[in-house]
């Protein structure tokens, strides 16, 4: 008989406990469909009290214990997932599908920002400057806010919960986070590490389970200071709302419509590696994907034709076998999904260039797979080439000008990322200057930030904020400027400036 599914618990306060109603929801693998990888807790508002008294409560001590000490802490959790790298990519793959070598490299970012932190929990730096009385000194210095509530999304669910995490960490705060419904058991083995590596209770807390039932709560606590969140753009416009009547800190992540420009000077060859590994890797399930691939005219039907053949080429399957190149959408929600925009895309007038159909072979037949597909002949008019649909669909539009190239790239209610193949500098520096995306890619896939520079995105990706670099400081951070008048007088700044002169006499 098949072993029982494990029943895993929420973790507050330094324990592991399950929720007060006692429900749990079942985590199930989307490439095989039999396979319940685990049962987790269906938490409500009363779990998330306990959370944030817990990480309330924690603070009071976290926040004095010296910036390098909490980051090496930080470094001891990184260590920890580079030890456990093998398994915890396995079980990523397992519960959200992307292929084993890309969850590998999702614990890899997790790793690199831990390394990222325990460096910045030694600089943090803010300025001295002079003050503008004598006999007086003047700096800042970055204040941690107090709770975080993360909400973490499935796509990285090992990345994603570190970038949050670690730098909120480093900065003083204490945390509640909530991992993707889809991907509890990632975020479970990231709380399980933090655990060994002996982080003081209450300092990390999950809880597990819906938007409604934890998110809502998670956002309108009133003892929470700030929420971070990864996620769909309509879910980020209800939490900026709500979080908007408290003046809560929100730093959002959403949406992506990302384009790659192919000039005729391009290395063709090179782009459609760069395009296949962004249309098609994560099945096209991240912000990052690209989604739209703009190509001129005088190479467009040759390189339509490559991408063609190569997409159709592409092993889809259960991302734990080695030899896949692609694993399943992540459940049948994303599927429907998918599907629906290729019939959009088909009464649309776009040409199905290859792909559009779910796989449901002997192979497939158990879980959410679906062709790599691609649509030619899009036009800016189209859905399928203004709205994210975060799955492997990928349309190639034809443009005359660099010119235009640029403005189809910019003709976007997003702005996450952008990239451009050619080999002329002269239009590769325009490039850079014009393309109006937090990420910018020269001769490179619009997927694959490294988390040593801000990650994020303009217009509608985003609220301004940054994850990754020494950038995700200012978020999970409030600077204070400190005066320390050692006059022993009351100076009037602005006011006292006579006798400012008098000093030089
Ligand atoms: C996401 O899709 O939400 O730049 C994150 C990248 C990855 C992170 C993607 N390092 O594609």
């Amino acid at each position: 008989m098949a072993k029982k599914p494990p029943v895993y618990k929420n973790y507050i306060a330094g324990e592991w406990v399950a929720c007060e109603s006692g429900k749990t929801f079942a985590n199930v693998n989307p490439a095989d469909t039999n396979d319940i990888i685990g049962y987790f807790q269906d938490s409500g508002p009363s779990d998330v009290n306990a959370a944030v008294s817990a990480a309330k409560k924690a603070y009071e001590k976290w926040r004095l214990v010296p910036a390098p000490k909490r980051a090496e802490m930080v470094m001891e959790l990184g260590l920890w997932l580079k030890k456990n790298k093998e398994k915890l990519a396995h079980d990523a793959t397992r519960e959200m599908g992307k292929v084993l070598k890309e969850t590998r490299g999702d614990v890899q970012e997790g790793i690199d920002m831990a390394l990222f932190c325990f460096g910045e929990g030694r600089r943090m730096y803010g300025i001295t400057t002079p003050a503008e009385l004598p006999n007086k000194f003047a700096m800042t210095v970055r204040e941690p806010l107090g709770v975080c509530s993360l909400i973490t999304p499935w796509n990285f669910p090992m990345a994603i919960p570190t970038w949050k995490m670690m730098p909120a960490l480093v900065c003083g705060n204490t945390v509640v986070i909530k991992p993707a419904s889809l991907t509890p058991l990632t975020v479970t083995n990231l709380v399980k590490g933090a655990e060994e590596v002996g982080f003081p209770k209450g300092v990390v807390n999950m809880v597990t389970g819906g938007g409604r039932n934890v998110g809502t709560p998670m956002c309108e606590h009133p003892d929470v200071a700030l929420v971070s969140f990864t996620g769909s753009t309509s879910v980020g416009r209800q939490i900026n709302t709500s979080c908007a009547k408290d003046f809560k800190r929100v730093g959002l992540e959403m949406g992506g419509k990302n384009a790659v420009i192919v000039m005729d000077d391009a290395d063709l060859d090179l782009a459609l590696e760069g395009v296949l590994w962004g249309a098609f890797g994560t099945t096209g399930q991240r912000c990052t994907a690209t989604s739209r691939c703009l190509v001129h005219r005088k190479v467009y039907a040759k390189f339509l034709q490559m991408l063609e053949k190569r997409a159709k080429a592409l092993k889809v399957g259960n991302g734990l076998d080695e030899s896949v190149e692609m694993g399943p959408a992540v459940d049948a929600n994303q599927l429907k999904t998918d599907l629906e925009y290729i019939e959009i895309g088909k009464k649309e007038g776009a040409t199905l260039v290859t792909g559009g159909k779910r796989l449901t072979g002997a192979k497939h037949k158990n879980g959410f797979f679906i062709e790599p597909t691609i649509f030619g002949d899009v036009n800016a008019k189209m859905r399928i080439f203004r709205e994210e649909i975060f799955g492997p669909v990928l349309s190639v539009v034809p443009f005359r000008t660099f010119e235009e190239a640029i403005a189809l790239q910019n003709n976007c209610l997003y702005g996450l990322s952008g990239s451009i193949y050619t080999n002329d500098v002269n239009k590769a520096f325009a490039a850079m200057r014009d393309i109006h995306t937090g990420l910018c890619y020269i001769n490179a896939p619009t997927i694959g930030a490294e988390n040593h520079l801000p990650f994020g995105g303009m217009k509608q990706t985003g609220n301004g904020h940054r994850e990754g670099g020494k950038e995700a400081l200012d978020l999970f951070s409030e600077w204070k400027a400190i005066y320390v008048d050692f006059s022993g007088r009351l100076q009037k700044a602005q006011i006292d400036t006579d006798s400012i002169v008098k000093v030089g006499d």
